[in-house]
């Protein structure tokens, strides 16, 4: 399935007396429009390969229909979100639900469908088919040296077909922990994780990044040996300046200040970049903005003000990945409204006047500040969006696109209905 270039500019020309009417009064409230609308043109954000078909719950999955059923068409469901929004060329791999049989092919198909490959995710978290030992006691923090060294040799395997596809980082997610208290020594939990992590960390290539990915419950609910910001960075502290600290949005305990956490990890040159998504209670995987919309502007504020500070490329000095789950709707409609949320925080994040927000945190005119955050909020950038999209060649309005050319319907014609894709 590929989307028609014609259909697109149709498309826009049908749209574009509307379109135009809203992006002149964007642009009439917004000084600096220009320069955000090529920062939004330049901007990238991964798709997980695991997030094209229906991921269900621990009670059922409802299968959607025409999910994709091997990597060529997981590639070929993300090209479609590129081609409608210019926003997903990049697709996020997890192994082994992804081993490419032909890695020729897959780059060339790639190269063909305009996408990059983005970091690569092990899994040490389910035990495969004909897999020596389990991972049921944990894996890098396992008591067995052997089972610690089978993870680590995953992890290096994993790299290994990161280097065949151009990758350049390597996402270590670990479910490890304990379920009860006395199960496990968390010292040596820690000691034999760190070991493990310095021996991934010692196969990275030099141009490679390695980034610890923490979560605070789930799979163990008692304690998680990668359980939190403090822990990632002390593994990535120890292991070296190629090791960086992952921030999952769904992955802290309620309630958390995940912005000031991602101030502090930029500024401690430790920030990995990010898994989005939204939740309101745990690991919800829910649409990205769907909960907390504010919540989502204010960590790209940080983002956008800690960036800066450090004269860093907002579009490729860290890594922009979505990684979610759909139960109810098509994943990949979700995906579009996702890249549209990401895409409204940071167009606002590049519109706070910091200059005024600097004068106000030094006055302590907390209304002020307050103030300045809150209206640039409420600011509707929508219209700024959708240019970007336009002069990039991608569609004014995706979502409408996706439906009304019916892109779902070809896709189970191509596929049929019960194909089931890999992955959770
Ligand atoms: C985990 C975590 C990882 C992802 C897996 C599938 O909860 O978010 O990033 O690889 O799920
Ligand atoms: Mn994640
Ligand atoms: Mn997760």
């Amino acid at each position: 399935m590929r989307i028609d270039k014609q259909q697109i500019d149709q498309h826009n020309t049908d749209l574009q007396k509307v379109h135009q009417k809203r992006f002149d009064f964007a642009k009439s409230e917004i000084t600096n429009a220009e320069s955000i609308i090529q920062k939004l043109i330049d901007f990238n954000v991964a798709i997980p390969s695991w997030a094209l078909g229906t991921g269900g719950t621990r009670f059922a999955r409802f299968s959607g229909a025409g999910e994709p059923g091997n990597l060529e068409e997981k590639m070929e469901d993300i090209a479609v979100l590129h081609a409608l929004n210019n926003s997903s060329g990049a697709i996020s791999l997890h192994i082994p639900w992804d081993i490419p049989s032909n890695y020729t092919a897959i780059k060339k198909l790639a190269a063909d469908l305009n996408l990059k490959f983005d970091a690569m995710n092990s899994n040490t978290f389910q035990d495969q088919k004909g897999q020596a030992l389990s991972y049921k006691f944990g894996s890098l923090q396992n008591t067995n040296k052997a089972i610690r060294k089978q993870a680590i040799e995953h992890n290096i395997e994993v790299i290994k077909h990161g280097i065949e596809l151009g990758s350049k980082a390597l996402t270590v997610w670990l479910s490890d922990g304990s379920c009860f208290p006395g199960q496990l020594n968390f010292r040596k939990a820690f000691q034999n994780t760190l070991e493990g992590l310095q021996e991934i960390y010692a196969a990275l290539p030099s141009d490679w990044k390695v980034f610890v990915e923490y979560k605070a419950f789930e799979p163990n609910f008692y304690s998680m040996t990668v359980g939190d910001w403090g822990q990632s960075l002390l593994y990535a502290n120890k292991l070296g300046p190629k090791a960086f600290t992952l921030v999952d949005l769904g992955h802290h305990l309620p309630n958390a200040n995940i912005e000031q956490i991602v101030a502090l990890l930029l500024m401690e040159k430790k920030l990995a970049g990010f898994h989005f998504n939204d939740s309101k209670y745990g690991d919800d995987d829910l649409t990205v903005g769907s909960i907390k919309p504010y919540q989502l502007f204010l960590i790209f504020n940080e983002l956008v003000e800690g960036m800066d500070a450090r004269g860093m490329n907002h579009a490729t000095d860290l890594g922009w990945m979505i990684d979610a789950s759909h139960n109810i709707k098509d994943p990949l409609e979700d995906l579009l409204q996702s890249i549209e949320a990401i895409m409204i925080s940071y167009a606002q994040a590049l519109l706070v006047d910091r200059t005024i927000l600097n004068k106000a945190q030094e006055n302590n005119d907390v209304v002020a500040a307050q103030e300045i955050l809150q209206s640039t909020f409420r600011t509707d950038v929508r219209a700024i969006v959708a240019e970007a999209r336009l002069r990039a060649g991608a569609a004014l309005d995706p979502i409408a696109y996706y439906r009304n050319n019916k892109i779902r319907e070809s896709l189970i014609k191509e596929r049929g209905v019960n194909n089931i894709a890999t992955g959770l």
